[in-house]
């Protein structure tokens, strides 16, 4: 569905466009105009310009402009604003207005994506964009280099987080990050999985982590994120960092539990911050004008992508609101980065007719949940209601079946604080499931709608479609065959997860 432009939109989009090709490529590179390329690709990605060259050639351009295009300029009326990092721009024609905006705070010097999997004893090079000062890198194991492009060979299976920067003097500054696992032949099929939980509002998220730990799957990293912060009864502005400490809070009890003779340290997930309040729509519904706010946990996702072989997507599991993917995709889109062919996306949230009514995840942050299904990343949404509370545990028949260890002991302690009903909902559990039915070729989706996640204009509804889509529905699926895959996993008897044919 394209959206049908009013004259004034038309015109800006023009008047860019002039801008971009009545000045040839003899400039140096410059942040905002970078911004604007995004938008105009195939016409602009090898032009250059400084922010203060476009300042002055975007001023007095307009008049030429429009007269070049037709138009009056008593018709038109332009006006481009220059910040230190951003450009604003207006257009009036006839009855129309539109404005556009852009942000440069995206940093231009990135790590180019890996295009194939990273073996033990065999060099990897990693390589940058942009130019800036001194780059210097930290390789993730102990191993630092310099220089634009870097060649490294890992010598142990596991993961790594690989930092570039610009050292100045003892001062190093992060510009980019990839997280890579390094892998023997044996692994390289293994499913990789980036958990995102707002892991303290209630007892499902601890379930899930435990879950991800304990599975034989890749855990690259573990990501925070808040529970929506106008609940001032559970948390307010703290709870990013009460969810963050319940994370580590788990990692503590599952090395208590014998998880480091499942999984090496070289295998342990890093934790990140994530963001701490939902995603500000902007004013003009476009989803594309949201101002991404930058977090450990976006920069976690884009490291995941950066790290991804493309044959082997990351799987990101957000099981709060999506406001650490929906940002790692708004971010991705100012530095060029494709994440679609490196990541796909399974959420835990949305009611049974709309992304933020009946659904507490949803209402966190429903204007993430429809960046994210604009993006055209692959987006599977486990419905919070029916489809993940279908996966309940029953406390008459269930408590003997959590392990005895710490945090066996530890989870049926929090579901027996929460409720004094039988039954509770383990929601945030199927989404590990879903990962090891999929790899596995299991019928455990047993009801899947292709969809579209409408705005809120049309108040966050779903949208069945017929045609090929990107965005998938889960209504029902095999609870038994998920929760018995759950309690063997946390029992030491993971799911082997074999290459897949
Ligand atoms: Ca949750």
């Amino acid at each position: 569905m394209k959206k049908i432009m009013n004259k004034a939109e038309i015109f800006l989009d023009e008047m860019i466009e002039g801008i971009l090709t009545t000045h040839p490529g003899d400039l140096t590179v410059g942040r905002v105009l970078r911004r604007i390329a995004l938008q105009y690709p195939g016409r602009f990605f090898r032009r250059k310009a400084t922010v203060m060259l476009a300042f002055g050639l975007i001023f007095g351009l307009p008049a030429g402009f429009a007269a070049a295009q037709g138009l009056t300029t008593n018709e038109t009326f332009t006006a481009l604003v220059i910040g230190q990092d951003s450009v604003y721009a207006n257009a009036l024609h006839g009855n129309g207005y539109a404005s556009k905006s852009w942000v440069s705070n995206a940093p231009v010097e990135v790590i180019v994506p890996l295009e194939g999997p990273v073996l033990t004893g065999k060099p990897v090079t990693f390589k940058l964009n942009g130019n800036p000062s001194n780059p210097h890198w930290e390789l993730g194991d102990g191993t630092t280099a310099y220089g634009k492009s870097v060649s490294h060979t890992y010598q142990e299976p596991g993961f790594y987080r690989i930092v570039m920067g610009s050292k100045e003097g003892d001062t190093f500054k992060e510009l980019s990050s990839a997280i890579v696992r390094v892998h023997t032949p044996e692994t390289l099929h293994l499913p990789q999985v980036l958990l995102d939980t707002d892991a303290r509002n209630e007892i499902d998220d601890q379930h899930y982590i435990g879950y991800g730990l304990f599975s034989n799957m890749d855990v690259l990293g573990i990501n925070s994120v808040h529970h929506g912060p106008h609940r001032t009864d559970r948390g307010g502005d703290a709870q990013e960092q009460m969810n963050y400490g319940e994370i580590i809070h788990i990692l503590a009890l599952s090395r208590q539990s014998d998880l480091l003779m499942h999984r090496t340290e070289n295998l342990m997930p890093q934790v990140f911050h994530g963001s701490k309040a939902p995603l500000q729509a902007p004013s003009s519904g476009n989803w594309q004008d949201t101002r991404p706010v930058k977090s450990e946990a976006s920069e976690a996702i884009l490291a995941a992508a950066r790290g991804a072989s493309p044959d082997n997507p990351v799987w990101v599991l957000p099981v709060g609101p999506c406001t650490n993917i929906a940002n790692a995709i708004l971010l991705a889109r100012e530095e060029g980065l494709d994440l679609k062919s490196r990541i796909k996306i399974i959420w835990l949230g949305g009611g049974p007719e709309q992304v933020n009514v009946r659904s507490f995840n949803g209402e966190n942050d429903p204007w993430s949940v429809y960046v994210t299904g604009q993006s055209g990343i692959e987006f599977w949404i486990l419905l919070e209601n029916p489809t993940g509370a279908s996966l309940a545990l029953d406390k008459r028949t269930d408590l003997g079946l959590y392990p005895k260890n710490k945090l066996g002991d530890y989870l049926v302690a929090i579901s027996n604080i929460w409720s004094t009903q039988p039954k509770k909902a383990l929601y945030d559990v199927a989404v590990v499931s879903m990962v090891v039915g999929k790899h596995l070729g299991l019928d455990w989706l047993t009801s899947v709608e292709p969809s579209s996640v409408q705005g809120p204009d049309q108040e966050y509804r779903w949208q069945k479609v017929e045609s090929s889509t990107d965005v998938y529905i889960i209504r029902e699926i095999d609870a038994e065959a998920m929760k018995a895959d759950f309690f063997n996993t946390l029992n030491g008897k993971p799911t082997e997860l074999p290459p897949m044919r």
